[in-house]
């Protein structure tokens, strides 16, 4: 008993904000390492024979010194990865690469509470698509918001490829506040993307349909199956996607694949790329070619070139059409206001990347070895020189491929996606090869390397198939140059087998050295998920609150809640069938601890975090309802349930808060109804 009473007092003693233990704890793991470190002999023969022992080169030593963080020491960036069909978005700290934690965007997720509020749950009528609840998402491509091309650390984007959604999330808190399903396409891929100051949410959409849900079947995929690509207006003092403002772009029926906004010279352009220009509708059990076949015959598909500024101006002139409720304007417009041009490119490419000085257009090859390097100057040109090599099936206007073209780099096999440094050097991910390439950039950044330009440079292996990479601020304007990420799809023998499913291996570069030094420092496996996309930001950037703003926060508001009950004013009051519950959370203890309804009441229950110590966060469940939330400090929750079934439950506290946790619970009692005819049991 006294040993647990002491236990008991040390943990509080932790918890208070201004204890000694806690701040003695943070004092030691601060950046307190002034003193150089001088190895004694004694200590090299101990790092010897530790290396010895565990059989690590000097190479694993070096790695684990640029990775290694302290107890209590952060780290310099927040990778900021889709989550793959988890439907979340993960934080991860680099370079250490531990997981700091998920944000629950498309599929319920228990412990933020995510989904678990009762009825009319705000989160599940967000995920409602045409009255049906659709809780998972794919999450692909995460977009941090942007000033004049920087990452500013207010917003992330995020795009849901299986049903063409994006969400919203302040990164004051980390909560999704907002999810918006396109209207026009079922599926997307090129989302989420901002132009430079975040103006636009750009999703682009993939697998062509007949736009507004409607149906053809495949015969009249030419005629019916549209392509679109969507520009959702951001209204940054809301925090949210202003629907109203928003507009898309109708497309041919090609599939759009990966996009990127222009930047610095090119702003005011978005690039997409495209495959299946072929429009191949498949069919291999009836004898035709399949997709994989049909959709890779042509030489050429269409990188678009989109002038979103011409587009705006259309929309603002009523120029759009409505499909399924929503302004689009139709490809005759594109053609004829010079919205819309089209620039070939080799052999169903994958990603499209702008290079951070905004000159050039990268698009990786993925059935062909080399990227392909556009410019912006020469777009610009062979647009107002009326440099056509013909137009497209739709009458859409091709740019004469040499006339755009500013150099291929053949860089190996499988080329997707393409980040940038701060050293005049490119990163191509190589899926097929299992590589990361480096390869040297021309034009002005030919001043910053000792390269021949346009060239490769080096590649460092990968364990294995590579799929996206990312570089520290690496697709904006001023990229960092030191660490990378390759996101490689599969594992294989990287970590103990976990069963025939394997985990992600998000695998850490060192891309300081210039020229053929490159190493691979860290392999983190990630088995919540298959990732897609992952950004990179300077951790000082992110100013994150450490605990909500004022004590009745209502974080889908983002303001002080009226409705958030006072300390004093807890109870339990009736108006007819329908009971109001006040209650505060604070430790140990809910008030009230004893709730009492009848059954069939309707409920209505709101609850309050009292605290603001940092990291003082509660839950708060009643098993068998379906009741789950998470109340971080100053944190206010309603929530609504009809009590339709009697009996006697628990709720309690489900965050292991304080020495008196256990004890922080109550009971709900919901009285049986009094039948007046037959007596059989009521539930
Ligand atoms: S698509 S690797 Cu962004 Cu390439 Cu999934
Ligand atoms: Cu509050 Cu545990």
């Amino acid at each position: 008993m006294a040993a647990l009473l002491l236990a008991a007092g040390a943990t509080l003693a932790c918890i208070a904000p201004d204890a000694n233990g806690q701040e003695t704890r943070r004092r030691r793991g601060g950046a307190e390492a002034a003193k150089p470190v001088e190895l004694t002999p004694e200590q090299v023969a101990q790092f010897t024979k530790i290396a010895n022992d565990r059989k690590l080169n000097v190479d694993d030593l070096l790695a684990a010194a640029k990775t290694y963080m302290p107890s209590g020491r952060h780290d310099d960036y927040v990778l900021f990865s889709s989550g793959g069909q988890s439907g979340q978005v993960f934080a991860i700290g680099v370079p250490s690469m531990r997981l700091l934690r998920s944000i629950a965007v498309f599929t319920p997720e228990s412990w933020q509470g995510y989904g678990f509020a009762g009825m009319e749950d705000p989160v599940l009528k967000g995920l409602e698509i045409n009255g049906r609840p659709v809780n998972w998402g794919d999450t692909h491509h995460p977009a941090l918001s942007e000033t004049n091309g920087d990452y500013d650390g207010q917003f992330l984007f995020i795009g849901d490829k299986a049903n063409a959604r994006v969400g919203v999330i302040d990164l004051r808190d980390w909560e999704t506040k907002q999810v918006v399903k396109n209207p026009l396409t079922v599926s997307d891929h090129g989302a989420a993307f901002v132009t430079p100051n975040t103006d636009y949410v750009i999703e682009g959409g993939q697998y062509a349909t007949v736009l507004g849900y409607g149906y053809a079947p495949p015969e009249e995929y030419k005629k019916s199956y549209r392509g679109m690509v969507t520009m959702w207006k951001f209204d940054r003092t809301k925090g949210r996607i202003d629907v109203a403002n928003s507009f898309a772009l109708e497309l041919p029926p090609y599939w759009q694949d990966l996009a990127d906004a222009g930047k610095a010279v090119s702003d005011g352009f978005f690039f997409i790329n495209s495959f299946n220009s072929e429009m191949a509708t498949g069919g291999i059990e009836s004898g035709k070619p399949p997709f994989e076949a049909g959709a890779s015959k042509r030489d050429m598909d269409y990188l678009h070139i989109i002038d979103w500024k011409k587009a705006e101006a259309a929309f603002r002139a009523g120029k759009a059409k409505e499909i399924n409720g929503f302004p689009v304007i139709m490809l005759d417009t594109s053609i004829a206001d010079g919205i819309l041009y089209f620039a070939p490119e080799p052999k169903s490419p994958h990603g499209v990347d702008v290079t951070p000085n905004g000159q050039y257009m990268v698009v990786a090859g993925k059935l062909d070895p080399h990227v392909t390097v556009y410019s912006i100057d020469r777009i610009k040109a062979a647009i107002a020189g009326k440099k056509f090599s013909g137009s497209d099936d739709y009458g859409v206007q091709v740019l004469d491929f040499d006339a755009v073209k500013e150099a291929q780099v053949e860089l190996g096999l499988g080329p997707l996606h393409t980040q940038f440094d701060d050293k005049g050097y490119a990163y191509t991910s190589l899926f097929l090869d299992s590589a990361v390439a480096r390869w040297s950039l021309g034009g002005d950044y030919a001043k910053l390397h000792q390269e021949q330009p346009w060239k490769l440079v080096h590649k460092t292996s990968v364990q294995y198939n590579i799929g996206h990479l990312c570089a520290a601020e690496g697709d904006t304007v001023s990229p960092d140059g030191n660490h990378l990420i390759s996101m490689s799809k599969w594992s294989v023998d990287r970590f103990l087998t976990t069963g025939p499913l394997l985990p992600q291996n998000f695998q850490l570069l060192d891309i300081v050295q210039p020229g053929t030094t490159m190493p691979v420092l860290y392999d983190a496996p990630i088995g919540v998920g298959e990732p897609h996309y992952c950004q990179m930001i300077k951790a000082d950037k992110l100013n994150s609150w450490k605990v909500y703003p004022e004590i009745g926060w209502n974080p889908h508001t983002q303001q002080l809640d009226p409705n958030a009950p006072k300390k004093g004013e807890e109870g339990v009051t009736r108006n007819g069938n329908k009971v109001l519950v006040k209650m505060t959370a604070v430790r140990s203890h809910f008030l009230p601890e004893h709730v009492e309804v009848n059954q069939g009441d309707e409920v209505t229950w709101r609850i309050v975090a009292a605290e603001s110590a940092q990291d003082a966060t509660h839950g708060f469940c009643i098993g068998g309802y379906n009741i789950n939330l998470s109340l971080e400090p100053g944190e206010y929750t309603e929530f609504r349930f009809i009590a339709d079934r009697a009996g006697t439950y628990p709720f309690y506290c489900t965050e292991f808060c304080s020495a008196l946790h256990l004890e922080m619970m109550g009971y709900l009692h919901v009285k049986p109804q009094t039948k007046t005819a037959s007596a059989g049991p009521s539930n």
